[in-house]
């Protein structure tokens, strides 16, 4: 498959079009050890009779195993059992007439409250017209098991505005601390031309952090330990727990130990992956990667945190899409490790860590489609989500199944 043949998603994503190479150095890094030593590990179409339209995320209920749940680009959420002989799903939610999609727009992300089967609350991340705005809204279902959420019941918590089509972030994640986190992209076009990840003062190019239950700005509050207090001196926004990102498309907790993972998608070198931390500096755009981006060569460094790893754009490489933490019980090679992709080759990792280091970094798979996004199940298995194909596959031991 030619990188043209992919939907134009991810085409802008990758945001050749607008820029030129600053610099060339001789790149000669091992994107990671070709071939795995776990000959049992394979993948796995897990609901084989389901297909959906353009999949960019996935997600269960907290403390409810029994259903998934499929966010569809053009706004729609799909509901089904879990269960692999499931033969059809069922509009959960429709927002269709809500969203603006299109190119790297939609309905992006999805994120349940943890006290859902008390509350009903869930949260969404998309994009909407007339200004092009990214809208971070509440949504309530009736009941723990209701089949269908009524789209009238939204309740907008902010929204900011989108100065280009592309780079809109869209993962959400809640946290062991309860809050909710939204990685927002640098509003996009290509080089960050507004400077919006390195600007306090912006929503873009951040990962944010707000209290759904509280009420101190509207609809949510501000929790009391982020960076930047509500009317601090330097008009810093304090929705801010992160910032540097170009494009952190995906994120995720680990659901062992809480440390927050972060693939930021690069301009057109280096993709990387992050650990993110409070009040962190991930350095776009001063550094893509661990490369000067701009200025090209001699960029101050200082108080900027690097990525855990980076990989070059090279043999077919050009778009990171972050995933899990594998906290499963199946594949015991897998224990710990984070599992993560790239769109437009198809090719999976694993990334083993040693405390904050790096240890190794191992290639499981190649040629294994358009991955938009990864998932996990309350038991910490880790999917991926084929969005040319429309289907959710999963890591298996296939000595098991
Ligand atoms: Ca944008
Ligand atoms: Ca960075």
């Amino acid at each position: 498959m030619s990188l043209y043949s992919f939907p134009i998603f991810f085409l802008l994503l990758l945001g050749v079009a607008t820029t030129s190479c600053s610099k060339d150095k001789d790149i000669t890094e091992d994107p990671g050890t070709i071939g795995n030593a776990d000959t049992t590990l394979k993948t796995k179409d897990t609901f084989p009779a389901l297909k959906f339209v353009d999949p960019v995320d996935m997600k269960q209920i907290p403390g409810d195993s029994t259903r998934f749940f499929v966010v569809e680009q053009s706004g729609v959420i799909r509901v089904f059992q879990n269960n692999a002989t499931v033969s059809s799903s069922a509009v959960f939610l429709d927002i269709k007439n809500k969203v603006q999609d299109g190119g790297e727009r939609g309905l992006l992300g999805l994120a349940f409250h943890p006290d859902f089967k008390t509350n009903g609350f869930f949260y969404l991340n998309y994009t909407a017209g007339n200004p092009l705005k990214t809208v971070i809204a509440r949504y309530k279902a009736s009941t723990a098991t209701a089949e269908r959420a009524d789209p009238s019941s939204e309740t907008v918590l902010f929204t900011f505005n989108q100065p280009y089509d592309n780079h809109n972030g869209g993962s959400m994640q809640f946290g062991k601390d309860g809050f909710l986190y939204i990685a927002t992209g640098d509003g996009g076009s290509g080089g960050d031309p507004q400077n919006n990840a390195q600007n306090r003062k912006s929503m873009l190019g951040k990962i944010l952090r707000v209290d759904v239950n509280g009420t101190g700005k509207g609809n949510y509050g501000i929790p009391a330990d982020n960076p930047y207090p509500v009317g601090n001196n330097d008009g810093f926004l304090p929705e801010i727990y992160a910032y540097g990102l170009r494009n952190p498309w995906r994120i995720s907790f680990d659901m062992d130990n809480g440390r927050l993972f972060a693939g930021d998608v690069g301009q057109n070198k280096r993709e990387e992956i992050d650990i993110i931390t409070k009040g962190g500096n991930y350095g776009w755009k001063l550094k893509e990667g661990v490369d000067c981006y701009e200025p090209s060569s001699n960029c101050n460094g200082q108080g900027l945190i690097e990525p855990i790893h980076d990989y070059v754009q090279s043999n077919g490489d050009r778009s990171i899409t972050g995933g899990y933490v594998y906290r499963g019980t199946s594949i015991k090679s897998l224990a710990g490790k984070y599992i993560y992709g790239d769109f437009a080759s198809g090719r999976i990792w694993a990334l083993e860590l040693d405390g904050d280091k790096k240890k190794s970094n191992a290639m499981l798979f190649e040629s294994k489609g358009a991955i938009s996004s990864f998932a996990q199940d309350l038991s910490g298995e880790v999917y991926y989500l084929n969005y040319g194909e429309g289907k959710i596959m999963k890591l298996v031991n296939g000595n098991l199944n």
